[in-house]
């Protein structure tokens, strides 16, 4: 059950660039709507094939044989049969490790080195770390007091939601999208995703590894499409559908929250944020350096957990951004296979535009500007590509649009500070509150800056460090609702009360 019947890997003829497909009840579709757009491939601009877009019919099919699932096969499953099934899934995707890898990098264009190493172990890693939280969800039992003297015993049930929709961005696509259908799966739900229209590729080569895996017709299903007037909003309104978990921007968390109030329906919101990261005087520079060039720079700052604003201590700030400069500028473009690759392109012209624009208003307001601020010279096919320089600025002002938007491109606006109550005022100085990053060897002061610091998740001397079971998630306007371990549950599952009178 090839996506595009084409010749699998080892097989004569094979080719990675392949059109994607709807995944609908166990079956690829190119569906029937008759609409499309060309897959382009961020190195270069060139074509990897086309995606079909999802109209109402396509979404109605995936909702429905969502539904049907639920209460067919899938629903009536043991705990064990279930997380048995996604065992062998996680399995599958590491079976096929090298498909996920390059559909991967083709779509997005990122280095190899940082897929293999994050976005594909990821994938996998979402679906066992969920089998083990399903097999030992316990819930709370009460014994209450009554008139007569024979009390009642409480105790809860966990159910689970439904049909989730699920809607993916495309700075990781598979880890993010797992993220929501490793829990939601493993916890007897079933789901429609909607994929980013930039990144179709490994949301489309999971259908086949789900149908390999055992897991039956209808528990996973993929439309493609865009967010507003098509697949996205078709989902988010959809009567069939019982909850909607998202990862995105801010803009279009607030439309699928209005969209999610027809009909009560629950929300679970990841979205944008405007990370800081402190560097104190006492912090270990090495370490400084090395990990706030990994929060700037990964993905060609494309996670949105990754630093936008770097707040540093006086005494240090000439020799950290000294040394930030020299990292920046040793970070080489290129192919994704290529081991010396340290960056790749953003995921398209349109992004690359909002980034740039960023650039010019910067160096408009007369920003020093540390390094970067353009797009850089590319060989041969690849100066097609969508490729932007690594750009560092110091000198604006606080309010300044690069220092309070986020801008999710490859760059960072560099401050110094003096003291401690400073640097807390500035890092909550934003509507946002995802991700921290601070960097000190004074034990004391980690835990109180931390405490401090209003954000879903503070790394202290380390950054993009994941136990997936903690509670992650955004404060204020980064986001509603935290997943991860046990704290899935509430999302992805119903509580109810049992109250027996004895
Ligand atoms: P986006 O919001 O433009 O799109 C995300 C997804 O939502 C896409 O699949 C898109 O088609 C869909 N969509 C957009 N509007 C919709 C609507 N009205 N109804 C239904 N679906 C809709 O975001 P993006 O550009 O793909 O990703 C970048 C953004 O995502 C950044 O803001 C980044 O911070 C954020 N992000 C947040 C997290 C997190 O964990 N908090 C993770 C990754 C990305
Ligand atoms: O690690 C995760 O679980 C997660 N949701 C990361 C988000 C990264 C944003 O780009």
């Amino acid at each position: 059950m090839n996506f595009l019947s084409q010749p699998r890997r080892g097989q004569a003829g094979f080719n990675p660039r392949r059109d994607a497909a709807h995944f609908i009840n166990g079956a690829f579709t190119q569906g029937a709507s008759g609409k499309g757009w060309d897959n382009l491939c961020p190195l270069d601009g060139s074509r990897i094939g086309h995606v079909p877009e999802a109209g109402a019919a396509e979404v109605d099919a995936a909702v429905n044989s969502a539904r049907a699932a639920l209460a067919g096969p899938w629903g009536r499953m043991t705990v064990s049969e279930r997380t048995g099934l996604l065992a062998a899934l996680a399995a599958g995707i590491n079976k096929r490790f090298d498909d996920f890898l390059e559909a991967e990098c083709l779509d997005t264009g990122k280095p190899m080195s940082l897929a293999a190493h994050i976005d594909i172990p990821r994938g996998a890693a979402n679906f066992t770390m969920f089998t083990d939280v399903a097999k030992t969800i316990s819930t709370e039992t009460f014994t209450t007091d009554t008139p007569d003297g024979k009390g009642a015993l409480n105790y809860a049930l966990r159910r689970p939601r439904g049909v989730i929709g699920v809607i993916s961005p495309w700075n990781l696509p598979l880890l993010l999208m797992t993220w929501k259908v490793g829990p939601a799966l493993a916890l007897g739900n079933t789901v429609v995703v909607k994929p980013s229209e930039a990144t179709p590729l490994t949301t489309t080569l999971l259908g086949e590894v789900m149908n390999e895996a055992g897991i039956p017709p209808g528990v996973y299903n993929v439309v493609h499409g865009f967010g507003p007037g098509s697949a996205g909003e078709l989902l988010t309104r959809h009567p069939g559908v019982n909850g909607i978990t998202f990862t995105g921007s801010t803009r279009s968390g607030e439309a699928i929250m209005q969209a999610a109030a027809k009909g009560i329906r629950p929300v679970s919101l990841e979205l944008g944020g405007k990370n800081p990261a402190l560097i104190f005087a006492d912090c270990d520079m090495d370490k400084a350096v090395e990990g706030t060039l990994r929060s700037v720079f990964a993905n060609c700052g494309q996670v949105c957990l990754g630093t936008e604003r770097v707040y540093v201590q006086r005494p240090v700030f000439e020799a950290f951004l000294a040394r930030l400069k020299a990292g920046a500028e040793a970070l080489r473009p290129g192919r994704p296979e290529d081991p010396a690759t340290g960056l790749g392109p953003m995921i398209s012209e349109t992004q690359r535009r909002k980034v740039l624009s960023y650039y010019e208003r910067a160096a408009a307001s007369g920003a020093r500007i540390v390094t970067g601020g353009g797009v850089p010279q590319m060989p041969g096919e690849l100066a097609g590509g969508y490729w932007i320089e690594p750009t560092i600025w110091t000198g604006l002002a606080d309010d300044h649009p690069a220092v309070t938007e986020e801008i999710f491109g490859p760059c960072c606006h560099v401050r110094p500070f003096d003291t401690e109550e400073e640097a807390v005022s500035l890092a909550n100085n934003t509507p946002y509150g995802l991700a921290a990053a601070l960097w000190t060897e004074n034990l004391s002061r980690a835990h109180r800056v931390a405490a401090r610091l209003e954000v879903g998740i503070c790394w202290v001397n380390s950054w993009f460090l994941r136990d997936l079971r903690t509670a992650f998630g955004g404060a204020k306007a980064s986001g509603i609702g935290r997943e991860g371990g046990v704290h899935s549950l509430e999302f992805y599952t119903e509580i109810s009360n049992v109250c027996i009178k004895l």
